[in-house]
Parts: structure tokens; sequence; C-alpha cells
């Protein structure tokens, strides 16, 4: 195995600059793209809230081998938090975070580097159906905004001193209108809000109905109300709907 990752990165550092590998960002689904800002700049992302996860797939229009890496700074590793699946300690190999198209002996694991993420490699390219890797998506990880504030995800190709960078997703988090924790924005939400209307709260972020003001005036009103406004019914996860005690079973009906 040795034998081959090394034939395997003398290769991958001939193809770097040929292989086209991007990230495509979708919501927890796995099937509705993150909105983007500005048409011009395809890797800054529309605000999500704290608690937001989202799905990063990494893709290639590429049959050949590929190593690069995916990860976060330190410091940004504070707001948002990448996560891989399947992990498997014989390799330690995160193998449900490989696709079929990454081909078999497809590798993502722990990235010991410069930041906080994954090392993602494809299968060797040895004309073995099954191990080749193919065109199309390779590697599937989960991104959770854990706290207000900006957070880069940078994409490289290549390993150590030959890593070029492929691109930089940029996810900046603001402040979570779910504030009963159900993952979605709803009336609940609406009515913990009203209950509270025209109150003022402390300048502890902690505090009790800190959370409720979303423009930190210390007032809850109008301009809270908007800012809750622009994540109506918007979802932050996928959840199981909770039996209602006061519906009776579906197979009573
Ligand atoms: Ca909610
Ligand atoms: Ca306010």
């Amino acid at each position: 195995m040795r034998a081959f990752r090394t034939i395997g990165l003398v290769v991958v550092l001939a193809s770097v600059a040929h292989a086209a590998v991007w990230t495509t960002v979708y919501r927890y689904d796995e099937i509705t793209p993150l909105g983007i800002v500005d048409p011009n700049q395809t890797a800054v992302y529309r605000d999500v809230m704290v608690g937001t996860h989202l799905v990063l797939i990494v893709s290639s229009d590429s049959d050949r081998f590929w190593a690069g890496t995916l990860y976060t700074s330190w410091d940004d590793a504070a707001y948002g938090v990448l996560s891989a699946r399947g992990y498997g300690p014989v390799w330690k190999n995160y193998e449900e975070s490989c696709l079929d198209a990454a081909g078999r002996g497809a590798l993502v694991q722990e990235y010991p580097g410069m930041g906080a993420g994954f090392s993602l490699s494809t299968g060797d390219n040895f004309g073995v159906p099954g191990w080749d890797p193919l065109a199309g998506d390779w590697f599937v990880l989960d991104y959770y905004a854990q706290s207000r504030g900006s957070c880069d995800v940078m994409l490289y190709s290549g390993i150590a001193s030959s890593q070029v960078l492929v691109e930089t997703l940029s996810f900046t988090h603001v402040a979570s209108r779910d504030f009963n924790g159900d993952h979605i924005v709803d009336f609940k939400d609406l009515a913990i809000l009203s209950s509270r209307w025209r109150t003022t709260t402390d300048s502890d972020p902690n505090g009790p109905n800190a959370k409720l003001d979303l423009n930190s005036d210390q007032r809850i009103d109008s301009q809270d109300l908007a800012f809750f406004s622009e994540y109506w019914l918007e979802r932050t996860d996928f959840v199981e709907s909770a039996a209602d005690p006061n519906e009776p079973p579906l197979d009573s009906q």
C-alpha cells in the first residue's frame, strides 16, 4: 500500500494543474444549495444562523488520483466546525465521507497540519475497476455554524509544500432565531419573542432574554421582529417530527 501511495503522490503533483476540483455547499438536506451573496463572488455565502448544519460536497471532472485538504484556520475553528462521517479505526478513515466516485481506497483522515479539518485522497489510478476515481462527487463533509462570527473553509490541492489553494468558502454566522431549539423558525419562536415584546434586557449576553434582542440594543421591539422575519420558516437541520401528544396516532385515524 505504501508503494502505491508513493506513486500516487507523484501522480498528483503532476496533475494538480489539470484537475478541476471544487466544493458545493448544500443545506442540511443535501439537496438545496446554500445561496451566495454576490454572483461574482461564488464562494461568499449568505449569512446562516448559529446552529445551522451545512453539507460540503467535493467534486471533480477528473478521473486521476488526487489528494488535498479541506480545513479552517485554528482561529476560525472557534466559529465553524468541520466533521466527517463513519470513522473506521483500522485505517483511521472516515469511510462514509468517501463517495463511490472517489474509488476504493479513498481516504478522509484528520488533518494534522495548519488548521482543523481533513486530508482527502481518492483511490489510486492504476486502471483497476472500482479502485480508480471517476469524475463526479468524491467526498462529503459536514459543517456546523458554532457561534456568531465568520469562518473560512479552504480547499487545497496537493500535499505539504506543494499545496495549491483551490478555493475559500466564506461563511458568516448570525444569531439564531430558533429560540426554542427545535431547528425551525416558526410560530413557536414568534410566541417567545412576543411574550417579551417591548421589554428591556440587561447588557449580559448570557441573560435570560438576550437571545431575543437580535440587534443588541437592550430592547425587544419591531427591529428585532424585522431581523427575526428574515429567517421565517428556515430550518437549521433535519429532525424527526416529534409525536404530538394531543394528536391521535396515525394508525387510529
Ligand atoms: Ca424553533
Ligand atoms: Ca433589540
